[in-house]
C-alpha cells in the first residue's frame, strides 16, 4: 500500500486484480518507497505484458490455470466419457505408383503452399546449449536444419513453378496484397518462423548472417511467441523467479500459440488473397521431414483433407503422440493426437489392461504423429476468426509426491498446435497420412545420456540417430532407384548402436521426389558402406558410378555435369567422440562421433556448360 505513489492508475488496477486473485505473495517482501523502486516498475511492466499477451488477460489465466490443477489433483482424465480406437488413414509406401502419383500433385500444389516452422522451444531434453534449428543435420556437408529447410522450400518453389506454367507471385510483407504478374521469378512460397525469447534473436542472427540462405528476407517472417507466468502451486500462485523477487517466473505456453499468433499477424488473409490454399505446419529438427512434404500435399489436394497429419508407425511407449479415432459417450467422434503421456491411461482406463503396448506387427497399433500437420487456408480461416486462434490447454505438475499438494518445481499452462481440430465442426475432414518411418522421422531430442536408456529397439531420437537416419534414407532411396548400395554395419556411438549407411547427402535441388531421383541416376550405379557422396548442385547425372571412398561434386545451376566411373580412395572416417569430452564442439560431442576427411576426390564446376567426369 505505501507503495501506491510509484504507480500508474493502471498499474494500480493491475495490481488490485493480482490481490484479488490470490497473488499478494508477489508484494509481501516490497520494502518502503526509495527502495528498488525500479524493479517495482520493471515488475509492472511485465506483469502488463503477461496480462496483454494472453487472451482475458492474467484473471482468465490464473482461473483457467485452477481448474485445470484441480482437475489434475483429482486424477481426472481429459478424455472423460470418450473411448480410443485405431482410425484408418492413408497409408503410404514410398517409391509405388500412388505414392510418385501423389508427390507430382503435392509439387503442383506447392506454389500454392506457406510454410510455418515452429522453433519457440530450447529443447530442454537435448540439453544443447544453441538453438536447435542452427544444429547440423547431418556432418558430411555440415548444412544446418534451418539451411536444408530453406534450400527445400526454395527448390519446391523451383519445381513448382516449372509444372505450372506462368504466374509469378511477388511478396511484400506489410502491403495490402501481394502482386501477380508472369514471367520472371518463381512464386515465393512464404515462410514463417515462430520464436520465442530463448530462441528469436539467435534464428534472426543465423539467417542474417547467412544472407537467409539464399531466400528473400521479405519471403521470411518472425513471429515470436510470448511465454506465460508459472505456476507455484495447486491454487495457482504465480512463481517468483527465484533469480530476482521483482520478476514473474515465466516458461513457454507450448506450440499452440502458432495459431493465435498467426490469426492476429493478419498473415492468413493476406495469403488467402494472394490465393494460397495450404498452410504447413513443421517442428525444429527433422532431417527427414522434406522427403515426406511432396506426398503428403499431394494426398491433402487428392483426398480434400482440411486437417491432414502426417504420422509414422509408433513404437509403444516412444516419445510421440498417438493418432486415435475418440468416440464419446454421446456419440461424436474426432481423430486427434492423444500425447505420449496420455495414451496409456487413456487406453488402461477404456478397457485396454496393458495400457500403451505393441500389437503383432512390433508396432503400437496407434500411428505416431510427428506434427507435420496440413491445414486448408479457408477452413482455417474460417475456424480461427471463431475462437481466435485459441487451442485447450492443459497443466502437467510434476508432484512431490502421492499427496499432489506440491510441485518439484513451477509449472505453467501449455497448448499444443495438433489440438487444433479439437474444435471443428463434426464436417470438417480431418485425415492423417502415415508413412514409412526411414523416410519421413528422424527428430533430434535426446542428449546422449537419455538416449542410450531408451529400450532397445526404440528409436533413440537423438543427434547420433538423427544423422544416421539421414544417411540411411538416401541410401535406401538410391537402392529403390537401381543403385546397389552395400549393406550398413553396426556401430555404436555415446552408448548407441546404430546402422550405418554410406553417407550419402544430396542438396534440395538435386531431388526432391523419387522420380528426381531416378532422372538423375541411370546405368550401373554402386556405392560401397564406407563411402561419402555429397551432391552439391542441381544438375548432376550419376551414369555407371562405383563409388568406393569420399565423392564430392559441386556446381552451378546451369552445369549440367555426368559423374561416371570408378571413384577409390581412402575416404571419409567416422572417428569415435565420447559426449563428456568437452574438448570437443558441442555438436560434435552430442552425435558421439567426428569426420576425419582422409581422402576425396572432390570436383567444382563453376561456369555454365556440359561436363563429364570420367573417374
Ligand atoms: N515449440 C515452440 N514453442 C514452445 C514449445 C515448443 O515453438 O513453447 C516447438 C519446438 O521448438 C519444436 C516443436 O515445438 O519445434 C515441438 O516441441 P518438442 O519439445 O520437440 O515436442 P514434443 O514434446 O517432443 O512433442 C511434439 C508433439 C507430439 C509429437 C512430437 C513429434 O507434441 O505429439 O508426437 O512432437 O516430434
Amino acid at each position: 500500500r505505501n507503495n501506491l505513489s510509484l504507480l500508474s492508475p493502471d498499474q494500480i488496477e493491475l495490481g488490485k486484480m493480482l490481490l484479488e486473485m490470490g497473488q499478494s505473495h508477489l508484494f509481501e517482501h516490497w520494502p518502503e518507497p526509495g527502495v528498488d523502486d525500479e524493479q517495482k516498475r520493471a515488475f509492472f511492466d511485465q506483469v502488463a505484458r503477461l496480462n496483454s499477451s494472453y487472451p482475458g488477460g492474467l484473471a482468465s489465466y490464473i482461473n483457467t490455470a485452477r481448474e485445470l490443477l484441480a482437475d489434475s489433483k483429482a486424477g481426472k482424465n481429459p478424455f472423460d466419457g470418450f473411448t480410443p480406437s485405431v482410425p484408418s488413414g492413408e497409408s503410404l509406401t514410398f517409391g509405388d505408383n500412388s505414392f510418385v502419383q501423389f508427390e507430382e500433385t503435392g509439387v503442383r500444389e506447392m506454389q500454392n503452399a506457406a510454410f510455418v516452422l515452429v522453433a519457440g522451444g530450447l529443447g530442454e531434453r537435448l540439453g544443447y546449449n544453441g538453438i536447435k534449428v542452427a544444429l547440423p543435420r547431418e556432418s558430411s556437408s555440415g548444412t544446418c536444419y534451418l539451411q536444408h529447410y530453406i534450400e527445400s522450400i526454395l527448390a519446391l518453389q523451383d519445381a513448382s513453378s516449372r509444372l505450372v506454367e506462368g504466374f509469378v507471385l511477388d511478396w511484400s510483407w506489410g502491403k495490402e496484397i501481394s502482386v501477380l504478374v508472369r514471367g520472371g521469378s518463381p512464386k515465393q512460397i512464404p515462410f514463417v518462423i515462430m520464436t520465442s525469447d530463448d530462441t528469436h534473436a539467435r534464428t534472426l542472427e543465423l539467417l542474417e548472417s547467412n544472407s537467409y540462405f539464399g531466400m528473400n528476407p521479405t519471403q521470411v517472417k518472425l513471429l515470436k511467441q510470448e511465454k506465460v507466468a508459472c505456476l507455484d502451486d495447486n491454487v495457482a500462485r504465480l512463481a517468483v523467479d527465484p533469480r530476482n523477487k521483482y520478476v514473474i517466473q515465466t516458461k513457454p505456453h507450448g506450440h499452440g500459440d502458432v495459431h493465435s499468433l498467426l490469426y492476429s499477424s493478419g498473415l492468413l488473409n493476406l495469403w488467402r488473397h494472394a490465393g494460397l490454399r495450404w498452410v504447413l505446419f513443421f517442428q525444429d529438427t527433422n532431417g527427414l521431414l522434406f522427403k515426406a512434404i511432396p506426398a503428403a500435399l499431394g494426398v491433402s489436394a487428392t483426398k480434400q483433407y482440411h486437417v491432414n497429419s502426417l504420422a509414422v508407425p509408433r513404437k509403444a511407449k516412444e516419445a510421440i503422440g498417438g493418432i486415435a479415432k475418440l468416440t464419446h459417450a454421446d456419440g461424436r467422434t474426432m481423430v486427434i493426437n492423444v500425447e505420449y503421456n496420455q495414451l496409456d491411461p487413456l487406453l488402461r482406463a477404456t478397457g485396454y489392461p496393458d495400457g500403451d503396448v505393441n500389437c503383432e506387427t512390433g508396432y503400437s497399433p496407434f500411428p505416431g504423429n510427428i506434427n507435420q500437420l496440413i491445414l486448408e487456408l479457408g477452413p482455417y480461416i474460417e475456424e480461427l476468426t471463431k475462437t481466435g486462434g485459441a487451442i485447450q490447454e492443459f497443466v502437467n505438475p510434476k508432484y512431490k509426491d502421492a499427496s499432489k499438494t506440491s510441485f518439484k518445481s513451477s509449472t505453467r499452462l501449455e497448448c499444443m498446435m495438433q489440438d487444433y481440430p479439437k474444435t471443428l465442426p463434426p464436417t470438417a475432414r480431418v485425415g492423417f497420412t502415415v508413412m514409412d518411418i526411414w523416410l519421413a522421422y528422424a527428430p533430434v531430442k535426446n542428449n546422449p545420456e537419455d538416449a542410450a536408456k531408451v529400450p532397445k529397439g526404440n528409436p533413440y531420437h537423438s543427434a547420433t540417430s538423427g544423422e544416421m537416419a539421414v544417411y540411411r534414407a538416401n541410401s535406401l532411396i538410391l537402392k529403390k532407384a537401381g543403385v546397389k548400395v552395400d549393406d550398413p554395419v553396426l556401430q555404436v556411438f555415446n552408448g548407441q548402436e546404430v546402422e550405418v549407411w554410406p553417407h550419402v547427402t544430396w542438396k534440395p535441388k538435386w531431388a526432391l521426389t523419387f522420380a528426381d531421383v531416378t532422372s538423375k541416376v541411370s546405368g550401373s550405379c554402386s556405392i560401397s558402406q564406407k563411402s561419402t557422396l555429397v551432391v552439391n548442385g542441381s544438375n548432376i547425372f550419376l551414369e555407371d558410378l562405383s563409388l568406393d571412398g569420399a565423392l564430392v561434386i559441386n556446381s552451378v545451376i546451369d552445369a549440367e555435369v555426368k559423374v561416371g566411373g570408378s571413384v577409390q580412395n581412402k575416404g571419409w572416417i567416422l572417428e569415435n567422440v565420447d559426449y563428456k569430452d568437452t574438448s570437443a564442439p558441442e555438436e560434435v560431442r552430442i552425435r558421439g562421433f567426428r569426420i576425419n576427411k582422409v581422402e576425396q576426390l572432390e570436383k567444382t564446376y563453376n561456369e555454365p556448360g556440359n561436363f563429364c567426369l570420367k573417374a
